[in-house]
């Protein structure tokens, strides 16, 4: 159904930071004293609240660039419930919990399903994505994702004729999120894909970084990643995955429509209304890079918007 899409394969010395090598490396130490074999279920190491996640599928789809340091990848981050400062979320995000977390996948679908973290990870093998993202404020990183792909989700709840869009919808809850007591953004903070975008195998759910569970301030304990977007348009925390017949609304979209479209591919070409998109700087670097379109994915995604005036659906 889907077209095949290879990237080079290429070596993991190359492609991991000392740090992540290290840790596969006492990980693999760990299961071989435990006489466990790789077979192990990646649900029980969740259970057990053991921060490693493992054994990961190493996957065709990650870029040979560095990974940005693990402590900027956890201390640099938007993420609005917790404050609008990119240092709040590392700082207040604690008071999130994440026991017992649950997910429920509904709307145009023949099953809808509540998944608990076990359930889904018993379901779905992790592997390890590594990827760019993009903000819309023109800085980026290069993060060692760990989750699943999507549409294996999507496919279990089989959507209906009817499916053409996907929502995603953030927890809402104050006493956990302080900064939703502030109208800054409409909550739940919501974001939305076509359904062909949502299938497309570069589209992830993710769990973990590093090799290891997702820290509250990176969207614990699930949440999206969409690498050809702009940074917003990855959940974090979700709830709810609805499938669904009509656009869904969008948080940033809802705040400001002339900024922010449902689309927001990475673009060099259309400038966000306030600034530039054709540079940007790697978080841990000084030079700036220039911005590739669909943040270096358009071999793989370019074909989905063949057609499409992208400085109108922007
Ligand atoms: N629920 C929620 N998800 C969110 C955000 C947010 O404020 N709330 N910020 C988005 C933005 S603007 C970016 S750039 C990425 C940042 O992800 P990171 O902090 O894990 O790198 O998360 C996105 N997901
Ligand atoms: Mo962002």
């Amino acid at each position: 159904m889907y077209r095949k899409y290879f990237l080079p394969k290429i070596k993991e010395s190359e492609v991991t930071s000392k740090d992540l090598f290290e840790n596969r490396r006492e990980w693999l130490k760990m299961m071989g004293a435990l006489g466990v074999g790789s077979t192990i279920a990646p649900a029980t190491l969740w259970a057990a609240a053991s921060r490693k996640l493992g054994p990961l599928e190493k996957s065709l789809y990650s870029t040979t660039e560095e990974a940005t340091a693990f402590k900027d990848v956890t201390r640099y981050n938007n993420f609005y419930e917790f404050g609008t400062g990119k240092e709040d979320p590392v700082k207040f995000a604690d008071s999130l919990k994440t026991d017992g977390w649950k997910i429920s996948v509904g709307g145009e679908v023949a099953k809808p399903t509540v998944f608990d973290m076990d359930q889904l990870l018993k379901k779905f093998p992790l592997e390890e994505r590594i990827y760019r993202l993009r903000c819309v404020e023109a800085w980026s990183m290069v993060i060692p994702w760990v989750g699943f792909p999507l549409h294996k989700l999507i496919q279990a709840v089989e959507p209906t004729g009817s499916a053409k869009y996907v929502e995603f919808v953030t927890l809402h809850d104050p006493e956990q999120m302080p900064g939703q007591r502030s109208p800054i953004l409409e909550w739940p903070y919501r974001e939305g894909l076509r359904l062909d975008e949502a299938l497309h195998p570069l589209t992830i759910l993710s769990v973990g970084i590093f090799g290891e569970v997702l820290p509250n301030q990176n969207g614990a304990p699930i949440r999206l990643v969409v690498p050809w977007k702009y940074g917003f348009k990855s959940a974090k925390s979700i709830v709810q995955i609805n499938l669904t017949e009509t656009q869904p609304k969008t948080a940033w979209n809802l705040a400001n429509s002339r900024e922010y479209g449902f689309y927001s591919n990475v673009n060099p070409a259309v400038n966000h209304p306030r600034w530039s998109q054709r540079k940007e700087r790697r978080i841990g670097e000084f030079r700036k890079r220039e911005t590739l379109p669909f943040n270096g994915y358009g071999e793989w995604v370019a074909s989905l918007y063949s057609g499409m005036d992208l400085e109108k659906f922007f």
